[in-house]
């Protein structure tokens, strides 16, 4: 019989390449959705005869249960949450709300009603913050630098209380950023390939940006989803780090952008004091030797081949 997942955040890009993933496995996929009075389901188009939606959200415990009850699944994959940094200090008590305490919900419709199933908490790298040891593994201490990540630490722990305390499969993938052409705009990576196609085709003449000084480990989020599903089919419930192992800055990032379509960023970009944060993640990078060596994980997609790639799609999709 085929195995059934339900996924909090399908709308999302992770989620939309999750259940992807899933249904080329042969799994019956549950998505979980929130009422929206605009359409919030562009990412996942393409699978609405081959998912079902349930109507939940991550705010209303009683609608939650309800979900995992008629979904009956063997996985829950509980990527839902407030994901944007900056919204997080202007949207301190929602984020943490949705991003902190809707895990707990989660988790609590799961000893309910469906304790035999498997847990996945979409931790981030940005528990990491200002950094204690440079890579970061799964041993390195937390030093969250924001609302949001401050409610992940939250997300993370509780996890693991939850697979102390009743014995649930429930595991944390701390992951680093990974983008694909489905990231929201308002990322860096996607704002700049969205800017980087505006700009060469004419629909705009300058991008604005905060701190092209950061550094992240940026990896492709088709790779990521599939480690997500690794981690639930391991004999005993672990967390593990996801990331490449190569840091790159947002200038770096710039550079390949705009040189892809023979532009020089210098030219276009302009520094906007808007988009400082109150308190920054300088660098993160990552050593995921354990997914490597207990999962069989690894990368695929080069940071350079990413950036083209999300290059080309905004291309496309403006016209090109
Ligand atoms: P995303 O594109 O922002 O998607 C977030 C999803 O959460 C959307 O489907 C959104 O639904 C849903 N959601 C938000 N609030 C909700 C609520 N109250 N009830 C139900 N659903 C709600 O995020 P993503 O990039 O796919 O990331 C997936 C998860 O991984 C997030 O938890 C994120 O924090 C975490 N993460 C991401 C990265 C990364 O680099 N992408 C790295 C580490 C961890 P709507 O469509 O209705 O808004
Ligand atoms: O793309 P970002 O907004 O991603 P950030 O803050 O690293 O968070 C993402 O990755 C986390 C994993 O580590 C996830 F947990 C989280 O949900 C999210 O997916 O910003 C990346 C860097 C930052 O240092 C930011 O200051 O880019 C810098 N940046 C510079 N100019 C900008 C801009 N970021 C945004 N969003 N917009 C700018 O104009």
């Amino acid at each position: 019989m085929a195995k059934r997942a339900l996924i909090t955040g399908i709308t999302g890009q992770d989620g939309s390449y999750l259940a992807d993933h899933l249904l080329d496995l042969g799994y019956e996929v549950f998505g979980m959705i929130r009422r929206s009075s605009t359409e919030t389901t562009s990412r996942i188009e393409h699978l609405e005869d081959r998912v079902e939606f349930l109507q939940a959200d991550l705010l209303d415990q009683a609608s939650v249960v309800k979900a995992v009850e008629t979904a009956r699944p063997d996985e829950i994959y509980n990527l839902a949450a407030q994901s944007f940094v900056p919204t997080s200090w202007s949207q301190p008590v929602l984020t943490g709300q949705f991003t902190a305490m809707g895990v707990t919900r989660m988790l609590e419709a799961l000893r309910q009603v469906a304790p035999e199933a498997r847990f996945y908490q979409a931790s981030s790298s940005e528990m990491f913050g200002k950094v204690r040891e440079v890579p970061q593994n799964e041993l390195t201490p937390f030093h969250p630098r924001s609302p949001y990540a401050v409610a992940k630490t939250y997300g993370h722990h509780i996890t693991i209380n939850y697979r102390e305390s009743y014995g649930i499969f429930a595991v944390s993938g701390i992951l680093f950023n990974h983008e694909s052409p489905r990231r929201g705009r308002e990322f860096v990576t996607r704002k700049i390939t969205d800017g980087v196609a505006r700009i060469k085709l004419g629909l705009a003449k300058e991008l604005r940006l905060g701190n092209l000084d950061s550094e992240r480990d940026w990896g492709y989020a088709g790779d990521y989803v599939r480690a997500m599903h690794l981690m639930l089919q391991q004999d005993e419930p672990g967390d593990f780090v996801i990331a490449t192992g190569r840091t790159h800055s947002v200038r770096q990032f710039l550079e390949i952008a705009f040189g892809h379509v023979d532009l020089n960023y210098e030219d276009y970009v302009k520094q906007d004091p808007r988009f400082l944060r109150p308190a920054e993640v300088d660098q993160l990078i990552g050593d995921s030797s354990k997914a490597k060596n207990e999962l069989g994980w690894v990368p695929t997609v080069s940071f350079e081949d990413l950036v083209v790639m999300m290059v080309d799609a905004d291309l496309a999709l403006h016209g090109a």
